[in-house]
């Protein structure tokens, strides 16, 4: 625990950006979800197996096993991170010029593309910028969008989709499987193909199982199975779903574009049987795929999220609804409707939740957003969102209470909350390292 004072002169540190606060002068840490899970029994066992090998070591083929059996690709590079995977994808299959379709941005997604020479398109349904809508599958792709921009630059200028299950920028939002079937059949007639980003791919399975025609029967492992049949490949950020504090993957189905994926691994990661990953880094993820796909874990992960949720919208806090899966999202529009989004709302309200009660969160709005290439200008998105992440398997709903109180304590005096100004802009994801003052 902390004082009011000590958090007021940490966050001013910090230049009002949560990323560069000291996790000791956090008091609940939802700044992420990614890397913060705890491991259970079972891993940990798994860090004692590690066969740390250069080359070929058998917690490697352990993992390979276990994405072909869970997600089905045929062939696996594992990385030593999520982006690691996204830059060995986007320097692969996207040429200067490339148009890249996706079910909304992730940040270092869309600028890999970007360094890649991709521009980024967004086809994601309407009701995923909208944050009052309560549409079950806000992840769904657009067709009709999707089709507009294959009609104006040509399929041959779409290297793949991008495809996010349970859309982090949209609300940890899932699509449907209708949605992917049609999005399936129409890609084969263009020979485009679908890259998923599984990242949290196991909770949108979870939210078919839910919320679908047909799926209540099947299990987490099947829904999944079926997701990755109707793609070509992944990235994957094992920090979120498998249940690891680092690790990721790129698979694919072709043979050639795993040939290549290897040969460039060498160069950024580290050889392609451990990808800057340690061999026990590889068999705790193993064991985490397993604990992921069990119902068990997904009705208590999704459960604490929805449980935090529910109360803050019984006290009348704005949030993103449906309720998504990993984390809520404060609509800091109707929470701060007296500051302009230029003076980066979203971002004093992290700062204010930190002051409060050593809550630490996440801007998701302009600052995150960034500044379109083209014009040079903030993007102003849509959603201007405060994110509450929930690590896995880490607190309780006695910590989750104390969540809701210091929101509602913020909400009370929302007016007296101003915004602020950007005094420092690093060129790369500026929402990392950006510093701000407040407006006086
Ligand atoms: C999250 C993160 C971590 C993060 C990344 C960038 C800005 C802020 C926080 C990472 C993801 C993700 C999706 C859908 C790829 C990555 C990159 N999310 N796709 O939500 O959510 O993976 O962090 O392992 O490199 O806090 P990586």
């Amino acid at each position: 625990m902390t004082t009011r004072e000590e958090r007021e002169q940490a966050i001013r540190e910090a230049g009002y950006n949560t990323f560069l606060t000291r996790s000791r002068d956090t008091y609940i840490d939802l700044l992420t979800d990614s890397g913060t899970a705890a491991m259970s029994d079972k891993q940990w066992a798994g860090l004692m197996l590690g066969d740390e090998a250069y080359s070929g070591s058998e917690n490697f083929f352990h993992l390979e096993a276990v994405i072909r059996e869970y997600y089905g690709y045929k062939h696996l590079v594992p990385t030593h991170q999520g982006r690691g995977a996204e830059h060995l994808m986007s320097q692969i299959l996207i040429e200067p010029g490339d148009y890249v379709p996706g079910n909304m941005y992730f940040t270092t997604t869309r600028l890999h593309q970007e360094l890649a020479g991709g521009t980024f398109v967004d086809v994601i349904v309407d009701e995923a910028h909208d944050p009052m809508s309560t549409f079950q599958f806000k992840g769904n792709v657009d067709i009709s969008k999707l089709d507009r921009l294959v009609q104006e630059v040509g399929a041959k200028r779409v290297p793949y989709i991008s495809l996010e299950g349970n859309v982090n920028m949209a609300g940890g939002q899932p699509f449907s499987m209708a949605n992917l079937r049609e999005l399936h059949s129409y890609c084969r007639k263009h020979d485009i193909p679908i890259m998923l980003d599984a990242t949290r791919t196991m909770e949108n399975a979870w939210f078919i199982r839910e919320r679908e025609d047909g799926y209540a029967d099947k299990s987490v492992r099947e829904i999944l199975r079926e997701i990755c049949d109707f793609t070509d490949g992944c990235t994957m950020s094992a920090k979120k779903d498998l249940l690891v504090n680092i690790g990721g993957f790129f698979a694919c189905n072709d043979d050639e574009l795993f040939r290549r994926a290897q040969n460039l691994v060498v160069v950024y990661e580290g050889l392609h049987t451990y990808g800057g990953l340690t061999g026990r880094d590889m068999e705790a993820m193993t064991q985490g795929v397993r604990e992921a796909a069990t119902e068990d874990h997904q009705v208590a992960r999704i459960g604490q999220v929805r449980y935090l949720g529910e109360n803050l919208q019984r006290a009348g806090i704005p949030i993103v609804t449906p309720i998504g899966s990993h984390a809520i999202f404060i609509d800091v529009r109707r929470f701060l409707p007296h500051v302009d989004q230029d003076e980066y709302p979203a971002q004093a309200l992290a700062a204010e939740f930190f002051i409060e009660s050593g809550i630490r969160t996440m801007e998701r709005g302009n600052v995150s957003a960034g500044r379109d290439p083209e014009t040079g200008k903030n993007r102003r998105p849509a959603l201007e969102l405060v994110r509450l992440a929930i690590p896995r398997r880490v607190y309780t709903q006695a910590h989750m209470d104390v969540v809701t109180e210091s929101v509602i304590d913020v909400y009370k005096r929302r007016d007296e909350i101003r915004g602020l100004k950007m005094v420092y802009e690093p060129e790369y994801l500026r929402f990392f390292q950006a510093r701000f003052e407040p407006i006086t």
